[in-house]
């Protein structure tokens, strides 16, 4: 859906967001809801936003932004889409919530079983850290094994378990990232840089008999956007078959993002488990997980494996979430023709790509990019960028001065350097090609 690209008013005023970020202060942690909304990494007071339409949030002193965050990922189709919008509203005036079974729920789950090969069975919950917490849980339940291995600079959401330090360069055994979160919890968690095999021999070869999984974003999206090297999910396969573990995608963020399928069905590597999230909530509170039918089977009830939520399967979020995944499978307005709104995303993904490479050549500054469709990451280092430890080598003051200068002109970065862009079906090329004249212009001044 394509919008006519109001201009953006010259960078006025930011005094209300400014006042409301004071009042919240008072009375929420930081002020914000979740950590990353305050800009503690790139400074400054957050834009407090009142409305998005399509590719643009619109903020309370009247502001208006192309958003390349959209929501973290879930706004795939950009804000307020026609058919979701809709979709929910004749909803909710049947109710909320009922607390029981409903038939959107089994729509959803078949949905997602006939997107996601490897899926046989998937249960809904309420985000990505709940579905991360239960689909460990069932790792551990069901090989009766205790560690896990995760990725330096991979990130599941906030269960204790998985809130552990970044590793020393090898395998290294979990040390707590929290206060709050004990030894005890993290103990078992191994940590292994992203794109290296060999590492991951490695805490198997230490640790052999005792790893119930490997749990990676298959392409990362929390140390900004590095995909898998060549034959690196591969390898992953091949290590937890050989030595009967388990593998989880954590594809919360990549599910239904960067193919119908996700990154799994992209790659062409079958995980044992994969989690969902995001995208498939449509904007609304949604987290799943599933896989193997031996392996769903072991959850509550149909097994002893305990897992529940009140809100879980919640029909108003299963009706965005459906709303959004039909036009995703059917293209563009629904009008048939899979695939069409992901052909658009990854020539809007490559057109950004293009323009902000050629704005930095032309400002004679370094930058690193990486993408997959329309989920991309610049880093601003020569590169290459291939895991946390070189993603941490930025100028991080650099990606700061680029955000806050492309803030003014109305453009809306993830507000940090450690996080992806994301694209939506809403933008247009006059959004795109207003992004690019907007970095030719600030980096200039960097
Ligand atoms: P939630 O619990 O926030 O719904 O999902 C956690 C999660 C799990 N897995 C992946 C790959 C994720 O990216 C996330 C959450 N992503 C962050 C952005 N990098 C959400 C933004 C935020 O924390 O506010």
């Amino acid at each position: 859906m394509a919008t006519d690209t109001p201009t953006t008013p010259p960078a006025a005023s930011t005094a209300r967001s400014a006042e409301l970020f004071e009042r919240a202060r008072g009375v929420i942690p930081g002020g914000v809801n979740s950590p990353v909304r305050a800009f503690k990494s790139v400074g400054g007071a957050p834009r407090f936003m009142v409305r998005g339409e399509g590719p643009r949030l619109y903020d309370a002193d009247g502001n208006s932004y192309i958003d390349y965050i959209g929501s973290w990922g879930p706004l795939i189709l950009g804000h307020a889409h026609p058919q979701v919008t809709a979709a929910i509203a004749e909803a909710l005036a049947r109710g909320t919530s009922f607390g029981c079974p409903t038939e959107l729920e089994i729509e959803m789950a078949e949905l997602v079983c006939e997107a996601v090969a490897s899926v046989e069975v998937v249960r809904m919950v309420n985000s990505g850290t709940e579905a991360a917490m239960s689909i460990l849980r069932l790792a551990r339940g069901a090989t009766g094994r205790e560690k896990i291995i995760k990725m330096d600079g991979g990130y599941h959401g906030h269960a204790d378990s998985l809130l552990v330090q970044a590793g020393s360069g090898v395998a290294t055994l979990g040390l707590p990232d929290s206060p709050g979160v004990t030894g005890g919890t993290t103990a078992d968690t191994i940590t292994v840089p992203y794109n290296d095999l060999a590492s991951v021999e490695g805490a198997f070869g230490e640790h052999d008999g005792q790893i119930a999984a490997i749990i990676i974003e298959p392409i990362a999206g929390n140390m900004g956007c590095v995909p898998p090297a060549e034959g690196y999910l591969q390898g992953l396969r091949d290590l937890t078959s050989k030595h009967g573990a388990l593998l989880i995608f954590d594809e919360v963020m990549t599910g239904f993002r960067v193919g119908f399928g996700g990154a799994q069905t992209l790659y062409g590597v079958k995980p044992d488990l994969t989690m969902f999230g995001k995208v498939i909530g449509g904007g609304l509170p949604v987290g799943a997980y599933g896989g193997r039918r031996d392996l769903m089977e072991q959850i509550a009830p149909a097994g002893p494996i305990y897992q529940a939520g009140t809100l879980s399967g919640n029909p108003i979020a299963m009706t965005a979430g459906l709303a959004t995944l039909r036009i995703l499978r059917d293209g563009g307005a629904g009008d048939g023709g899979a695939g069409s709104v992901y052909e658009a995303l990854e020539a809007s993904g490559a057109a950004l790509a293009a323009g902000l490479a050629e704005a930095a050549l032309e400002a004679g500054i370094e930058i690193y990019q990486t993408r997959v469709g329309s989920m991309s990451g610049m880093f601003f280092q020569s590169g290459p960028v291939g895991d946390f430890a070189s993603a941490k080598l930025s100028d991080t003051d650099r990606y700061a001065k680029f955000f806050h200068g492309m803030l003014a002109e109305g453009v809306y970065f993830a507000p940090s350097q450690f996080e992806a862009a994301f694209i939506s079906a809403a933008h247009a090329e006059s959004d795109i090609e207003q992004t690019i004249a907007a970095a030719r212009k600030v980096m200039k001044t960097m």
